[in-house]
C-alpha cells in the first residue's frame, strides 16, 4: 500500500514538473544580427556629401574637393536629436554616388582630405562614430557602389578599389550594425575626365558574394542592406510604405540589386526561403540631400506618424532620412518636427490598456505557453497552441467598458513567421463585433481601428502555417478618434 502511494505522488509530481516541449522553428528563422536589427525598428539616414554644397541630389563627380567646407559641423548635434528622437542608430552616406568620401580613404583622392574643412584633417565619419558612442546610438555606413567619380567604374578593378573602401570603413570606425548597399548603378558620370556613360550588368558585375564575405569576416555582427538582401531588403519605394502583407522571406537567390522586384520587395515571398525582412527608407523632405528651397517642405509630425504606422506597424523597421545642412547641422525645422514627432508618438502609446489584465486562450500547449504571456512585459514568453492547431485566440479582458483604438501584435520571430490571417473582435452590447482584419504580423503589427467602447478584446489567429506563438498584445487609447 505504501509503495503504491509512494508511486503516485512521484507520478504527480513528475508530471508537475516535466516541461512541454517548445515548437519546433517553422521555416527560415532570423540570425543573432537581423535579431537585434528587429529590436532598433527606427533610426536616422544622414545623406551628407558635396551634393549639400552643389544643391544637387546626384553629383557627377567632378566637384571639386572645396566645395566641401561645413561652417559649424557637429555631429553631435544630429546624435543628440537621434537619442531625443527615439531613434536607436544612424547610417551614414560615407560616399554617394559621386565617389568623394567623408572620410581621408587612402584609395581617392575625391574625399575630405582635399577640401579646405579642416585644413583637409577632418574626417566626417570618425565624427559620428564618436557622436554615437557617446549619445549611446548604433552606427552604420552606406558606400555607394556606383562612384562617377572613379576612371576605373565598369572595369573589373573598381571591385578591388570599392572593396578596399569598405574594408578602411569596416576596420576603422568600430562596430557597424548595418551595412547598406544602393542599387542605384551606372550611367552618366565624370569618370577621371571621360564623361561619359558607363553601364554595368547589375547580375554580375559586383560579384556581391565576394563583398559580403568581407563584411561578415569584419564586422560578424552587421547586417547587409540592398533589393535583395542578404540581411535586409529594400521595401521597393521611397515614399514610408511598408506592405500590409510583410513576409520577412525572400527567395533571394531570384532577386538582385537594381532589379525590377517592388511589389515582391514590399510583400517578400510567403514561400521564401531565406529570412530577409523589409526596411522603409524615406526621407524628411523631398529631397535626400539639403536644399535649402526645401526648408518649407519638411514633413509634418503628423505626417511622420502616419510613416510610423505604415512602417513600423507593417512589419518592417523606419530608416528616416535627416540630411544635415551646409552648416553641417539637422536644420531646426527638421529638428522640430522629428522631436514634435516623438511627442505625439509617446502620446499615442502612452498607457498599455492590455497590460496586467487577465487573458484567457482557446487553448494552449502548456502552461509555459499561457495566454497570460502575451501581455506580461516579457517578449521572451509567448503564446503557443499545440502542434496540431493553426488556429485560436485568446481574449484579454479588461474588467470594465473601455475605450481602445490602436492594438500591436507580435510572433515570436525567433521560431519563424507564421500567422498568414487574424482578425480582432470586440464584446460590445452583449456580443463579439469584428473590427479588423489582417494577414501577416512577424515582428511587429500596429493597427488603427475606429474608438470602441468593449469589456473583452479578442485577437483570433485564422491562419497559420504552423502553430502560432505570439509573443505581445498591447492595447491604446489614442488620442482623437
Ligand atoms: C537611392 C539613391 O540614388 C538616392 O540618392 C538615395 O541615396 C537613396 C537612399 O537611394 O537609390
Amino acid at each position: 500500500m505504501k509503495r503504491v502511494f509512494i508511486l503516485l505522488i512521484s507520478v504527480i509530481l513528475l508530471n508537475g514538473c516535466s516541461k512541454v516541449k517548445p515548437p519546433e522553428p517553422f521555416g527560415p528563422v532570423p540570425s543573432a544580427r537581423q535579431l537585434a536589427w528587429h529590436d532598433m525598428e527606427y533610426y536616422m539616414f544622414a545623406h551628407f556629401t558635396v551634393n549639400t554644397f552643389t544643391d544637387k541630389e546626384w553629383g557627377y563627380g567632378d566637384e571639386k574637393e572645396s566645395v566641401f567646407n561645413p561652417s559649424e559641423l557637429d555631429c553631435r548635434q544630429w546624435a543628440k536629436v537621434a537619442k531625443e528622437a527615439g531613434m536607436k542608430g544612424i547610417i551614414i552616406t560615407a560616399k554617394h554616388h559621386d565617389g568623394f568620401c567623408l572620410w581621408p580613404s587612402q584609395f581617392t583622392e575625391h574625399s575630405v582630405k582635399n577640401s579646405i574643412w579642416k585644413d583637409g584633417k577632418g574626417d566626417v565619419v570618425r565624427e559620428l562614430r564618436q557622436a554615437c558612442d557617446e549619445y549611446g546610438l548604433k552606427f552604420g555606413v552606406y558606400l555607394s557602389p556606383w562612384d562617377r567619380n572613379s576612371s576605373i567604374y565598369s572595369t573589373p578593378g573598381y571591385l578591388t578599389y570599392y572593396r578596399n573602401q569598405l574594408r578602411e570603413l569596416l576596420k576603422n570606425y568600430g562596430d557597424v550594425f548595418e551595412v547598406w548597399f544602393d542599387g542605384a548603378n551606372g550611367g552618366n558620370g565624370y569618370y577621371g575626365g571621360a564623361r561619359e556613360k558607363r553601364n554595368i550588368d547589375n547580375k554580375t558585375y559586383y560579384d556581391w558574394p565576394n563583398t559580403h564575405k568581407i563584411v561578415r569576416e569584419l564586422q560578424p555582427s552587421a547586417v547587409m542592406f540592398s533589393d535583395a538582401g542578404p540581411d535586409v531588403r529594400w521595401v521597393g519605394n521611397e515614399s514610408g510604405m511598408g506592405s500590409l502583407t510583410n513576409w520577412c522571406l525572400l527567395k533571394k537567390d531570384e532577386m538582385y540589386p537594381g532589379g525590377n522586384f517592388a511589389k515582391i520587395l514590399g510583400e517578400g515571398h510567403e514561400d521564401g526561403n531565406y529570412w530577409v525582412p523589409a526596411e522603409v527608407d524615406v526621407s524628411i523632405r523631398p529631397g535626400w540631400f539639403y536644399h535649402r528651397n526645401q526648408d518649407s517642405l519638411v514633413r509634418s509630425p503628423e505626417n511622420l506618424l502616419e510613416l510610423y504606422y505604415s512602417s513600423v506597424g507593417r512589419n518592417s523597421n523606419l530608416l528616416l532620412n535627416i540630411p544635415p545642412d551646409r552648416r553641417g547641422l539637422l536644420n531646426e525645422n527638421d529638428v522640430k518636427s522629428v522631436l514634435a514627432f516623438k511627442e505625439l508618438r509617446d502620446k499615442e502609446f502612452e498607457t498599455d490598456l492590455a497590460k496586467g489584465k487577465k487573458v484567457t486562450a482557446s487553448e494552449c500547449r502548456g502552461k509555459e505557453y499561457k495566454g497570460l504571456n502575451v501581455n506580461d512585459g516579457d517578449p521572451e514568453t509567448y503564446w503557443a497552441t499545440s502542434d496540431s492547431k493553426t488556429t485560436g485566440d485568446v481574449v484579454i479582458n479588461l474588467g470594465a467598458e473601455t475605450e481602445v483604438n490602436r492594438i500591436i501584435l507580435q510572433e515570436y520571430i525567433k521560431l519563424g513567421q507564421r500567422v498568414q490571417e487574424f482578425n480582432v473582435s470586440a464584446f460590445v452590447d452583449g456580443g463579439w463585433k469584428q473590427i479588423l482584419d489582417g494577414t501577416t504580423i512577424g515582428h511587429k503589427v500596429i493597427r488603427k481601428f475606429p474608438v470602441v467602447k468593449a469589456s473583452k478584446i479578442k485577437v483570433t489567429i485564422a491562419e497559420s502555417k504552423a502553430c502560432p506563438v505570439i509573443s505581445n498584445i498591447e492595447l491604446y487609447r489614442a488620442p482623437g478618434e
